[in-house]
């Protein structure tokens, strides 16, 4: 029996156990994987991949798709080539790639689909984001599931979160919902409005923590005076919430350990990193950071004060909104961006004046379908590398278990390329990995850990500048002017993002009397698109919503980006629905 972690994009990181056969079965003596895996794993092999090159459609062989690669990026210039890297395998040793595209000058899409317009906020706020892990919520009182679905997306949470008083703040209704104390069905775009109606009912309250604003935070009484003056009408408007659920809301977390754990939810709008900081701002007034049981937490920045390998610098361009069509080359690794990115027409229509799309991942999909020269890689299973979670701080080892035929890994290919382009050499593989893992861990209890969380998380120090506390001062938010309804993109259990086994439904709220199947359209500014309808009670009426990884789910999403942070914001739109005849 050998161990390995799980690679995917995952709050998780599970520990895996795998034995000859390569069955994979969660290690029941891992801490937070506790021995149980999520259905991808459980079923990891009964996907096909994809295991020939090809070019223009006909499969040749691995040296043969490395000689044509080489011959594009000898044939288009470094600054018309372009390098793409998604997120379906976190390790480490995925960025590899990234040291060669900098080294021959090329472009590299640099920002997020994902989580960075947070991330951006909890740094300003916090100078670093760390993770409280389910060992660290296991001794909350209460628990706010502030847009995170920890049933789909985070399921080794679940164990943490029995017996808790659990408060949910989510336009949907999730499963978490229904055995919560309070769930307030916000208005999506609500957020940051509800949080400074809570720091202003806080402090008119006198639920402060006054010792750790004195102590431990910067601009307590600025931040007072600025959100004073925002009207209460205004934040109650925004927000679309009653008094009555805030007041319940401050009732049940009254001198309680209350651990707030926020999901991507919240931030999928141009002012997200606002909103991780009005969170922040409630989280610190109760004086939540530094104590058992308590915080505030995101998806945090796993690799915190670790040694980064493939850290380069190079010409970027703001990835959510790339237009490939200005380049001649493109390079796509690990991600399917004709599906997840935002504004799927632009996206279509940049990759088909592109000259040369190449995709480099395991499975077939919308993107591997119009590029022209396809490279498997090899799975987790079959190369090495290292996983640090975002929702934890155990460090995952990932070694090679089993040789295979099929595929290359990111290392090799970029060994080659850095080859045959004269380019300095890579270290081995194992250096590499050993240089990190020495970097910040240390072994406690058999695992090892990340150094900074010998700690609790922000016990002794923020990361900022003045290694206190810095509250929000403005914010830049106008609501949104069209008509129509919100349409939420969020994650579902079968699937992680377009990988595995997709939902395509469109979900409408039953009130709207639609049958399960019939067939409506979806129109706004950024395109039109059908959908087959399942009805649903755990919408709002102003609501609509779509899995990640549906087809068409990004037909009608913004070609735009965040305040800070360079990332998508799927939601900063509204939709026009109606049925097709
Ligand atoms: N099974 C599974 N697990 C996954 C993934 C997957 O695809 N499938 N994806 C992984 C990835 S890439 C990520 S980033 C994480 C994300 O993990 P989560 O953040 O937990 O995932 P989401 O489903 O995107 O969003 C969580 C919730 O936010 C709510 N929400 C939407 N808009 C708003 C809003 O304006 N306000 C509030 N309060 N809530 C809102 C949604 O209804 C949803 O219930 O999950 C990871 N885990
Ligand atoms: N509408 C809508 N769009 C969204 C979202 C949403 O909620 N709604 N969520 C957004 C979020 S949070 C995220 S993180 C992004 C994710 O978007 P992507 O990064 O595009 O992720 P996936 O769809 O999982 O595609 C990952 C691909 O990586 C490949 N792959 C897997 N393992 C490996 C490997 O080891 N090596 C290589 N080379 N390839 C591998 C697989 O073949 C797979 O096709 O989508 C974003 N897009
Ligand atoms: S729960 Fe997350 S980390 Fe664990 S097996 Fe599933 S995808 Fe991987
Ligand atoms: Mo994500």
């Amino acid at each position: 029996m050998r161990l390995t972690t799980c690679p995917l994009d995952c709050f998780d990181g599970c520990s895996i156990t795998v034995n000859d056969e390569l069955k994979l079965k969660g290690n029941k003596n891992h801490p937070i994987t506790q021995g149980y895996l999520c259905h991808h794993l459980n079923h990891y092999h009964t996907f096909e991949r994809i295991e020939e090159p090809r070019y223009l459609g006909q499969s040749i062989s691995m040296e043969e798709a490395l000689k044509i690669l080489e011959e594009k990026l000898r044939a288009y210039k470094p600054s018309h080539t372009l390098y793409f890297k998604g997120s379906g395998n976190l390790g480490v040793m995925q960025g590899v790639t990234k040291r060669f595209f900098a080294e021959h000058k090329a472009v590299l899409a640099s920002g997020s689909l994902c989580d960075e317009a947070g991330d951006a906020g909890v740094c300003e706020s916090r100078g670093a984001n760390l993770a409280l892990s389910p060992l660290h919520v296991k001794e909350a009182e209460v628990v706010i599931l502030w847009g995170r679905n920890p049933s789909v997306t985070n399921s080794h949470m679940l164990p943490s979160l029995k017996g808790k008083t659990l408060i949910v703040i989510d336009p949907i209704k999730i499963d978490l919902a229904y055995s919560a104390a309070l769930h307030i069905q916000i208005q999506p775009r609500g957020d940051l409005y509800l949080a400074l109606l809570l720091c202003r009912l806080v402090a008119m309250e006198d639920m402060e923590d006054q010792t750790f604003l004195n102590e431990r935070t910067l601009n307590h009484s600025d931040f007072i005076e600025y959100i004073s003056g925002i009207p209460m009408r205004k934040l109650l408007d925004r927000s679309q919430v009653n008094l009555d659920e805030v007041g319940e809301l401050l009732r049940l977390i009254k001198g309680k350990k209350v651990s707030i754990l926020v999901g991507i939810g919240v931030q999928k709008y141009s002012f997200g990193h606002s909103v991780l900081r009005a969170i922040d701002a409630l989280g610190a007034m109760l004086g939540l950071f530094g104590k058992v049981g308590c915080g505030v937490s995101y998806l945090s920045n796993s690799g915190f004060d670790f040694y980064a390998p493939f850290k380069v610098s190079a010409k970027t361009e703001p990835l959510p909104i790339v237009d490939f069509g200005k380049y001649d080359l493109v390079f796509i690794q690990g991600g399917n961006p004709l599906s997840q990115m935002p504004c799927s027409s632009k996206v279509n229509a940049g990759i088909d004046h592109a000259k040369c799309v190449v995709y480099f991942g395991l499975h077939e999909n919308e993107t591997s379908e119009k590029a022209h020269l396809i490279i498997p890689a090899k799975s987790f299973l079959e190369k090495e590398d290292l996983k640090l979670s975002y929702g934890h701080h155990f460090i995952g080892r990932m070694p090679k278990l089993v040789e295979s035929e099929i595929g290359i890994s990111e290392y090799a290919l970029a060994q080659t390329l850095l080859g045959v382009f004269g380019h300095q050499a890579l270290e081995s593989e194992e250096r590499i990995i050993e240089q990190v893992i020495v970097s910040n861990s240390v072994e406690k209890e058999g695992f090892l850990i990340s150094k900074t969380y010998e700690d609790l998380p922000y016990e002794k120090t923020f990361y900022t500048p003045s290694g206190k506390f810095e509250f929000l001062e403005e914010f830049d938010d106008e609501p949104l002017e069209e008509e129509g309804y919100f349409l939420i993109a969020a994650k579902q259990n079968t699937s992680l993002n377009s990988q595995f086994v997709t939902d395509d439904y469109l979900y409408v709220p039953r009130s709207l009397g639609f049958e399960q199947e019939t067939r409506v359209r979806l129109t706004n500014r950024y395109g039109s698109a059908e959908y087959s309808v399942m009805p649903s009670d755990r919408l709002r009426d102003d609501c609509l919503l779509l899995y990640s990884g549906a087809k068409n789910a990004n037909q009608l999403t913004p070609h735009a980006m965040s305040q800070e942070g360079k990332c998508a914001i799927y939601q900063e739109m509204k939709v026009k629905l109606e049925k097709v005849r």
